[in-house]
């Protein structure tokens, strides 16, 4: 019987040139898999999401995919692992080890799976107008719900006289973040991140629109336009027009770049609002009273460190603002699953009821 190590693949299979590893499979994966399952089946990264089948990158070649019996295309997402069998059926998920995830807009509380198995997000914004550090706190409490680590890129250093001034703001937010400043259009801009982009590893990119993302992306990938939307045929033959999600970087990296990446929002108990705000949290827990809301009550810490210039009080204001958002997502969420247990209570009566009615009519005839 063929070992992992075998598995794995220390020679590259040789029609695309690389291994399960260079593709981003480790021991997160391994870990969840049988021995004898890679005797029938054989793994693939999903690089692009169709309405019918999924693409699916293997180690010896890229196919397309169906997914099982009822489970629609929306149940995976870009950077997903899925055995497959000889069929290029798929027949299993594998648990991703990160997940960004979006909620949709407005009212609606459904979810959609972005990307797994990022390994860190660069969040992307400029030395101009875009810089908004409610916006960074918002994108770092994203990237820690999703368990993904987080590089600030800030853009057009080359069109600001004191880039410096935007570089401090954005490292005062956290403890140890990575901040970068840079010129996208240089070309040593792709030197400046390959600590992120080594073999096997997977970036994501957010930030508004205009900051420099494609640009970077033509950089990290040496395409002209690696996003621009490529025709092909599905799996019925039709052309459909499509965009590929996972770009191969020249370092060997992939990066993530699927259209709605852009509107990732805050998911449901967030609880990386609070790790990015850890020093506003630490002090809350010294205030004289549990319920404290840090406004006029005595012997509040967090009053106290803005008094004695240790905190900013925007900071605050920000806080505040963001998890004022996080509880409305929540109540939005209870509320749907309100509405979808009420409707399927009414279902269920409404079949009993039938039922009942049949009932009568038998018994009457
Ligand atoms: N001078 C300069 N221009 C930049 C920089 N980054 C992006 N641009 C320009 O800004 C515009 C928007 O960039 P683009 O990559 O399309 O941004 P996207 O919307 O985030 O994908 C383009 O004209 C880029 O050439 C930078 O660091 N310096
Ligand atoms: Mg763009």
């Amino acid at each position: 019987m063929m070992s992992f190590e075998d598995f794995l693949g220390k020679a590259p299979a040789p029609k695309a040139g690389r291994s399960l590893s260079d593709l981003g499979f480790g021991s997160h994966f391994t870990r969840q898999l049988e021995l004898d399952e890679l005797e029938t089946l054989t793994p693939y990264r999903i690089s692009e999401i169709q309405r019918s089948v999924v693409v699916g990158m293997g180690a010896a070649e890229t196919r397309t995919l169906r997914t099982p019996h009822k489970v629609p295309t929306s149940a995976f997402g870009v950077g997903d692992w899925v055995l497959a069998d000889h069929t290029d059926q798929i027949t299993r998920r594998l648990d991703p080890y990160s997940a960004l995830i979006r909620r949709a807009a407005g009212t609606d509380v459904s979810e959609q799976i972005m990307a797994t198995n990022v390994d860190v997000l660069f969040i992307v914004t400029s030395c101009n107008d875009d810089f908004n550090l409610a916006r960074l706190e918002r994108f770092l409490a994203l990237a820690k719900d999703a368990e993904v680590d987080s590089v600030i890129l800030i853009t057009k250093v080359d069109l600001c006289d004191e880039p410096d001034s935007y570089l401090d703001q954005a490292r005062g937010l956290m403890k140890g973040l990575e901040v970068m400043g840079l010129n996208a259009k240089d070309e040593h801009a792709v030197e400046q991140l390959s600590p992120w982009c080594r073999r096997g590893k997977t970036i994501a990119m957010v930030g508004s629109s205009g900051v420099g993302k494609t640009t970077l992306l033509n950089g990290l990938t040496g395409r002209e336009d690696a996003t621009r939307a490529i025709r092909e045929d599905d799996a019925k033959g039709r052309h459909t027009t499509t965009y590929r999600s996972l770009h191969p970087t020249l370092n060997g990296a992939w990066l993530v770049d699927t259209p709605g990446i852009r509107a990732l929002r805050l998911h449901e108990k967030s609880t990386g609002i609070e790790q990015v705000f850890d020093d506003i949290v630490d002090l809350a827990s010294r205030c004289k009273f549990n319920d404290c809301q840090h406004e006029s009550e005595p012997k509040c810490a967090v009053q106290a460190a803005i008094e004695a210039g240790e905190l900013e009080p925007e900071r605050l204001d920000r806080w505040r603002k963001l998890q004022a958002e996080d509880n409305r997502n929540s109540e939005s969420i209870a509320e749907s699953r309100k509405r979808t247990r009420a409707f399927g209570k009414m279902v269920k009566s409404a079949i009993q009821e039938s039922e009942r009615a049949k009932g009568r009519h038998r018994d009457g005839d």
